[in-house]
């Protein structure tokens, strides 16, 4: 993408309405803008970051062996209340009228549409185990919408819904989404610490939370430091198999949100010097809650025997448009954002010094025509801005390598090459500049 030719609106005054770090710099560096409380429009640069965090996600769904779908964000009212939620929900949904007069709801989340769609089509214990998911826009009338994208009140979520037979089955599905989610925050560059969480208004009696640490984060949360260090289960993890190994050591070590925290049991459990107590950002919730939407609406299975089974049931959430703000939180410096490379907008941000020289446009065409052909995403800055507004918008936006060339570099038969995350330059000439990211003959 040539800047000259692309819409990036970065500011230069830091916006006084945003209060943590992540909300400035994703204004700052033209990635959304507010339309209106809690409702923001994702600019072009924004929404390559979003749409690479969803991809990740989607791949690790898939391997876990979820199933990807669409719902709508409207829903009918009369499924909620066959659950009895329409009336537990609360101001937190939205609620519209059509022409017909028939209530419908903009969709804070979608137990019982899902709910809906099995019971009107899987009818055997045979269809089981199976889990449906989807990355769909949601609406929370939230009292107070703040901090940005971190809590909107539309925002991206990624949820997921399994039915089982059993109990047993249940918690096998749970675990698989246990550890898809260690997985797929460790592919978005986060340490996310699984905590014992409250359900809320999704029900439930096994609930753990995905919390990054972060200053800014709106929870208070503790846990042994042990799982800070943690690595995620590797790419030869056979969700098929028993997952309980993996699980169980997590959760044998003391972890919880504010509202399950009980601090005799941290202090009982976890020696003094491993004792973290610290703010985080849920980025991810899951919960298995049993047969309480499958009983209310009716969803049930045949079994092998001919009797009737109503479903297990457990609902996975991921904040795909909070991640965003999130991964900013946890990889940011003085200058700017730092995109860890699996999410980054571009790879590379090309910076022609001097455009209008005839070497360094004809180099900069050269290195981006070969970076495109390499299937490289690439931002050349081909515009007549001054050099030093250059690097600060460079350095501003996080793209994780910046290539730089001018016509004194070119005389010695080189290019610049800076790191964004360690700050470190090296010069290359143009050819090897092509190779250290594109294998050679590519
Ligand atoms: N039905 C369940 C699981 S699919 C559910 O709705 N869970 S949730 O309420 O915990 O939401 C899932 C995730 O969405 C949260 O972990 C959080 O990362 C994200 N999220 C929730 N509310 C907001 C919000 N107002 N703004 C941005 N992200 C949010």
């Amino acid at each position: 993408m040539r800047l000259s030719q692309y819409f990036l609106p970065t500011l230069r005054e830091t916006p006084s309405e945003a209060q943590i770090i992540s909300h400035r710099l994703m204004l700052r560096a033209g990635m959304i803008r507010q339309s209106a409380s809690g409702i923001y429009t994702w600019l072009p640069l924004g929404l390559r970051v979003l749409k690479k965090i969803e991809q990740i996600v989607r791949e690790e769904q898939d391997r876990a062996g979820a199933i990807e779908m669409l719902m709508p964000t409207i829903q009918s009212a009369d499924l909620w209340r066959e659950s009895g939620r329409y009336d537990d929900y609360g101001l937190e949904m939205l609620r519209i009228k059509d022409r017909h007069d028939r209530d419908l709801l903009y969709g804070p989340t979608n137990e019982e549409l899902i709910t809906d769609i099995f019971r009107s089509s899987l009818k055997s214990y045979k269809d089981l185990p199976i889990n449906l998911y989807h990355i769909q826009w949601k609406f929370r009338d939230e009292i107070r919408p703040r901090f940005g994208v971190m809590r909107g009140r539309e925002f991206l979520m990624k949820d997921a819904y399994s039915f089982d037979i059993d109990v047993n089955g249940a918690r096998h599905s749970y675990h698989q989404m246990f550890v898809a989610y260690l997985r797929t925050f460790s592919r978005l560059g986060l340490r996310a610490i699984p905590m014992a969480a409250d359900a809320g208004p999704i029900g439930g009696d096994m609930s753990h939370e995905f919390v990054i640490l972060a200053d800014t984060g709106e929870s208070q949360v503790f846990c042994h430091k042990d799982l800070v260090d943690m690595d995620p289960p590797g790419d030869d993890v056979d969700y098929n198999a028993d997952l309980s190994g993996l699980i169980d050591e997590r959760i044998k070590l003391y972890a919880a949100t504010d509202d399950k925290h009980d601090q005799a049991t941290f202090e009982a459990e976890v020696p003094e010097d491993r004792r973290l107590s610290a703010r985080g950002i849920e980025v991810g919730h899951i919960f298995y809650f049993g047969t309480k939407y499958s009983k209310s609406m009716g969803a049930t299975v045949t079994g092998p025997d001919g009797a009737s089974i109503t479903v297990e049931m457990g609902s996975y959430g991921i904040g795909v448009s909070r991640l965003v703000a999130a991964i900013i939180e946890a990889s940011h410096d003085e200058s700017g954002i730092i995109w860890p490379e699996s999410v980054a907008p571009f790879m590379i941000g090309l910076i022609n010094l001097k455009p209008g020289d005839a070497g360094s446009d004809r180099s900069c065409a050269d290195l981006y025509q070969r970076f495109q052909n390499a299937g490289i995403d690439v931002l050349y800055d081909d515009t007549a801005e001054r050099a030093g507004a250059k690097f600060s918008t460079m350095d501003l936006i996080g793209l994780p390598w910046q290539i730089i060339i001018g016509p004194r570099g070119l005389k010695k038969g080189v290019v610049e090459i800076k790191h964004r995350a360690t700050g470190e330059r090296e010069e290359l000439s143009p050819d090897a500049a092509v190779n250290k990211f594109a294998a050679p003959g590519e």
